[in-house]
């Protein structure tokens, strides 16, 4: 596979840290191998057998794509979002691969005295840091339009807005909510899902990036969520070539592809030169089912007697997202117009909501011992 001999490339030998370039060799070997002794080739993207999970949105239905090549988003638009979020004294999350650590709120002004983004090869320590969530902004990428026709034309599909107020025109609704990513060369970031069953909508802005998906099957879930909320050890790359079932490639480079990640799916993600991305919080009724297993497997493994404090903290994050979402389901609930799927959603609310009730209870008796 080529991808395993980009890898070995003077720029990312000089660019990425001893380890993380290592991690990198053994999982493309690691790939290569699985590919050449499966019997079924992998589906995958650009090239390769048809997608079977990844939906790719198709240049036509991209706004951005029908106004001509001046109206693209581009890495300039996200660095200046990203002085935007300064200037207001906004925090973002930002992952230093070498730890493969979790994504933290640091401020914009730490991260910029932070960030190489194309690796530091003179130093002695090289920082691998990347910028995960930055805001778009009036300035920046909210200048361009990104949404596909196909996602502002659906009534199936709602998609997350901005939340602040501060807009002369109120009758206007607010802008989409993008947050984009800036990663460095040689970064890989490890198996995880993002949100608690809603899609992602993700438009690659710039760099060369091997996307590794896997679909939410029960038994994807089970495997790796059973392990992500025990907290107990971190689920590899590798591990998961060797046990998720159904994986798909998306490779992108030049081509700014718009794709949606459906809600719970796997990914993990290699960086073969400094890239640029941008996503969006998307809930389909298609979710909703997924939305339920994970919550089962979560409620499951989340028992009060059995959260030490460690574990308590890292499903912090999971019920939090979950109440976000809630926001999104009951918008797709009102726009429904199918009655049963109406109910259904209706339902579903009812359930997290008293299961975040029960939550923020533990959550005071915490507090108070
Ligand atoms: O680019 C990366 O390394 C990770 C991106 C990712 O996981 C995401 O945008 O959801
Ligand atoms: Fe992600």
């Amino acid at each position: 596979m080529e991808e395993y001999h980009r890898w070995q490339s003077k720029d990312i030998t000089d660019a990425a840290h001893p380890t993380l370039h290592q991690q990198g060799r053994k999982i493309l070997s690691k790939l290569v191998t699985v590919l050449s002794r499966s019997s079924e080739s992998v589906p995958s993207w650009p090239r390769g057998p048809e997608l079977k999970h990844i939906i790719i949105i198709q240049d036509q239905s991209t706004g951005h794509l029908s106004k001509g090549d001046s109206d693209k988003p581009d890495m300039s638009h996200v660095i200046t979002d990203l002085s935007e979020a300064r200037r207001n004294g906004d925090h973002t999350s930002i992952v230093n691969f070498l730890r493969n650590g979790p994504a933290n709120h640091t401020p914009i002004e730490k991260l910029l005295k932070l960030f190489p983004l194309s690796g530091d090869s003179s130093g002695e320590k090289v920082l691998q840091i990347g910028a995960l969530t930055i805001p778009a902004s009036s300035s920046g990428l909210d200048k361009v339009n990104l949404l596909p026709n196909l996602v502002e034309d659906c009534t199936e599909f709602v998609c997350e807005r901005k939340t602040e107020k501060k807009k002369s025109d109120h009758d206007s609704l607010l802008p989409w909510a993008w947050a984009s990513c800036l990663v460095p060369i040689g970064a890989i970031t490890g198996p995880h899902t993002d949100y608690c069953g809603s899609s992602q909508l993700i438009q690659h802005i710039e760099g060369r990036k091997l996307w590794l998906c896997w679909p939410p099957t029960l038994r994807n879930l089970d495997i790796y969520l059973r392990e992500h909320f025990s907290g107990l050890t971190t689920f590899s790359t590798e591990d998961a070539i060797d046990r998720l079932e159904g994986l798909e490639l998306l490779l992108l480079d030049d081509e700014q592809t718009c794709f949606i990640l459906p809600g719970g799916t796997i990914h993990a993600v290699l960086t073969f030169s400094k890239s640029c991305h941008t996503g969006l919080k998307l809930c389909r009724i298609e979710d909703l089912d997924v939305a339920r297993k994970m919550y089962k497997i979560e409620s499951e493994t989340t028992k009060e007697e059995n959260l030490d404090d460690d574990m308590f903290l890292h499903n912090q994050d999971y019920f939090k997202d979950l109440k976000e979402e809630l926001k999104l389901w009951d918008e797709l609930r009102k726009k429904s117009k199918n009655k049963e799927v109406n109910e259904e959603i209706r339902q579903w609310i009812g359930v997290v909501k008293n299961f975040l009730k029960i939550h923020s209870k533990w959550l005071f008796r915490k507090i108070r011992t």
